[in-house]
């Protein structure tokens, strides 16, 4: 590695020792961007890469609420603003118990990236708490977003920062904040926070985005070999909303979507997962909160438990990580490609272990990192900002269409980066490179407070 790309990786690592999901993902990012770095010298001369892995700002905070039995407990809040320099921190807000300062940084330092790409003007942040809502009834879950709210409206609205979902942060969710924020401020707010509901200013498309712009993106790596969906075998883990929506545009496009799973284990249907059995498992995970357990039991199909809920010992054509970060072991990814896996479209933020992508990219699959795959959700969420600005609103047609425009051309975007430093369809340097070289400009220009 470059002496001085090792140096600031050394520096983040010395700095917060336990943030390893952080170290990882400013790792994968600094080792692509070598042959940039080296082509011009004005990153290293403005210490644009010790900016860039350092954030603007993180919030911390106490959330304190009332359970069922009246029992007061309490959660940790996080804000990560990580960096402005293109637009307002931008970026959601995930529930989860394994939610630390170094999983939100390393979701924030995506997000930067990402954001970039998509074109719009969003800087990038992250929060979110170690909440659990698994198991919480929706009082509780009312309880607890108010109270996080109490905390984040001061430092949230349309120029600053604008967050939406993410892992257990839904439509529900987005409801009981925006309420909070409303009652809190006494004021709308532009645009406050996306993934707002289409009948108080949400956008058409955003519950589809993210898993419909992963497909689209998919689309277009597999039109450089002179392919498509017709026909393909798709594994989808995770039955979230990333998985859920993915699902539904690979049976759309021809595909057939033989798995889902969830943190307990997962389904295999050889048959296919068609748009009657997605609408079951739709109600289950968004209204009943069940297991994807009981799609086996209801439909009579085979169900592996497992702990992490990955079916990627399946044969397919055609595999989404739609789940969480690090669910693609190395060995996982060897099983894939030995099964003649052609494309790999990261739903979720960095579901690949680095060992596991080095796999892929040997091996010559399709491989689409999560920080070009998975940016339609953004994107949407960055169209919904534009048509709250406008008190205007575009239809499902509209919208959709624009989100496939912005999808193909970050695949475009990658693809040309990747063929400029050498690498033709090494996707991981193409997004990486084009993504940083917006921002990177950006503070050059803005000066070196930026
Ligand atoms: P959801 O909460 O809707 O769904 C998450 C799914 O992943 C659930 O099936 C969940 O299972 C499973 N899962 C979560 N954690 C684990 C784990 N530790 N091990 C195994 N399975 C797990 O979240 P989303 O669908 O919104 O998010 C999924 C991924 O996509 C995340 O990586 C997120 O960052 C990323 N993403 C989301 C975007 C969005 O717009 N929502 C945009 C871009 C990326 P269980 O219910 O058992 O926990
Ligand atoms: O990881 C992501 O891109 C998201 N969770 C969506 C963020 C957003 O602001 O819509």
């Amino acid at each position: 590695m470059d002496k001085y790309i090792e140096s600031v990786y050394n520096q983040v690592v010395e700095k917060d020792p336990g943030q390893d999901v952080f170290h990882q993902a400013v790792l994968e990012v600094l080792e692509s961007l070598e042959p940039a770095i080296k082509k011009y010298p004005k990153y290293k001369e403005n210490s644009i890469l010790e900016r860039i892995v350092e954030p603007e700002r993180i919030i911390q905070f106490r959330i304190p609420w009332k359970d069922r039995d009246g029992k007061i407990q309490v959660n940790r809040g996080y804000r990560v603003q990580f960096n402005s320099a293109i637009g307002p921190y931008k970026g959601g807000l995930r529930f989860h118990p394994t939610v630390t300062q170094g999983v939100l940084k390393f979701l924030g330092f995506e997000q930067v990236f990402k954001n970039s790409l998509t074109t719009l003007p969003m800087g990038g942040g992250k929060g979110g708490s170690d909440f659990d809502p698994k198991g919480k009834t929706d009082a509780e879950v009312e309880n607890f977003c108010e109270s996080l709210m109490f905390e984040l409206y001061r430092h949230i609205g349309q120029f600053i920062d604008v967050p939406a979902g993410d892992i257990g942060v839904g439509a529900r969710e987005i409801g009981y904040l925006y309420g909070a924020y409303r009652k809190i401020t006494n004021n709308h707010g532009t645009c406050v926070l996306t993934g707002k509901s289409a009948g108080w200013g949400g956008s058409l498309i955003r519950p589809e985005a993210t898993g419909y712009g992963c497909v689209y993106f998919v689309q277009e790596m597999l039109k450089t070999r002179g392919e498509d969906l017709k026909g393909k075998k798709a594994v989808v883990s995770g039955s979230g909303n990333v998985a859920q929506y993915a699902t539904e545009k690979c049976i759309q496009l021809g595909a057939k979507v033989i798995a889902l799973s969830d943190s307990s284990g997962w389904i295999h249907d050889s048959d296919g997962i068609d748009e009657e059995k997605l609408a079951w498992v739709m109600d289950l995970k968004n209204v009943r909160r069940g297991r994807i357990k009981e799609y086996a039991e209801h439909f009579k199909v085979d169900y592996t438990e497992t702990k992490d809920g990955s079916p990627w010992s399946l044969k397919c054509d055609i595999a989404l990580p739609s789940a969480t970060q690090n669910e693609v072991d190395a060995k996982e990814a060897k099983m894939l490609v030995d099964n003649g896996v052609l494309a790999v479209g990261e739903g979720a933020n960095m579901p690949t272990v680095p060992e596991g992508v080095e796999i892929f990219l040997e091996s010559g699959v399709l491989f689409g990192p999560g920080k070009a795959a998975n940016a339609g959700g953004v994107s949407v969420s960055g169209l919904e900002m534009a048509q709250n600005s406008q008190r205007f609103f575009w239809t499902r047609e509209e919208v959709d269409a624009k989100l496939h425009q912005i999808m193909q051309n970050i695949h475009a975007n990658a693809y040309k980066t990747s063929e400029l430093f050498g690498m033709k369809g090494n996707y991981v340097v193409g997004a990486n490179i084009a993504g940083f070289v917006k921002v990177a400009d950006a503070m050059i220009d803005q000066g070196h407070r930026i």
